[in-house]
């Protein structure tokens, strides 16, 4: 093959690539969605087909419309276990000190302690969710939202998550 066919080739699979990258969907593209990061051994930089892939848990809640509906998605103890956080029999001592701040696109912020989250101590399955019963949660709401099933107020069901973060509280 000559020089010549070799870069004609080579433009042609460019192109067979930037077409089909064009034609994935947005949320399906290499781009981290959601960052976790502090008291934690492995820091994650997670992009959308990671948090697919993640164990799903099915809780009910009840919205500000006071209706019950039905969330999917990643329990906040799973991604901070991924994460290498001090949960399970390691959640003693100073560890009782830490707490989970969450950050969303507008600024909004909310805090857990850790043993909220842990399911040693808590009843209640906090979840980051991707989903509202069976489809993607809306535009301004997700594509993360955390839903507190049972909490009376949903001030901290905080919309459009981008990290998560461990710190202790001193
Ligand atoms: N990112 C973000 N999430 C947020 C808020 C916010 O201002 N920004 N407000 C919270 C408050 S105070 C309430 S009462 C609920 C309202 O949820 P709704 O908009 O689904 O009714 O969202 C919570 N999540
Ligand atoms: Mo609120």
């Amino acid at each position: 093959m000559n020089r010549q066919k070799l870069i004609i080739n080579l433009t042609r699979w460019l192109a067979v690539f930037l077409l089909i990258a064009g034609l994935m969907p947005i949320n399906l593209r290499a781009q981290t969605v959601l960052i976790i990061s502090g008291e934690v051994t492995k820091p994650l930089t997670l992009q959308a087909a990671d948090l697919k892939a993640m164990p799903h848990t099915e809780v009910t809640g009840n919205d500000r419309d006071a209706k019950e509906h039905k969330y999917s998605g990643i329990p906040l103890s799973e991604l901070l276990k991924q994460a290498g956080a001090t949960l399970g029999s390691a959640l003693r001592g100073e560890n009782l000190t830490k707490y989970v701040a969450i950050k969303a696109i507008d600024g909004y912020e909310v805090i857990f302690a850790l043993a909220e989250i842990d399911p040693d101590f808590a009843s209640r399955v906090i979840v980051l969710a991707d989903a509202v019963d069976g489809a993607p949660l809306p535009q301004g709401v997700g594509p993360y939202r955390v839903v507190v099933p049972g909490e009376k107020k949903p001030a901290r069901w905080i919309r459009e998550v981008k990290s998560i973060e461990v710190r202790f509280a001193k």
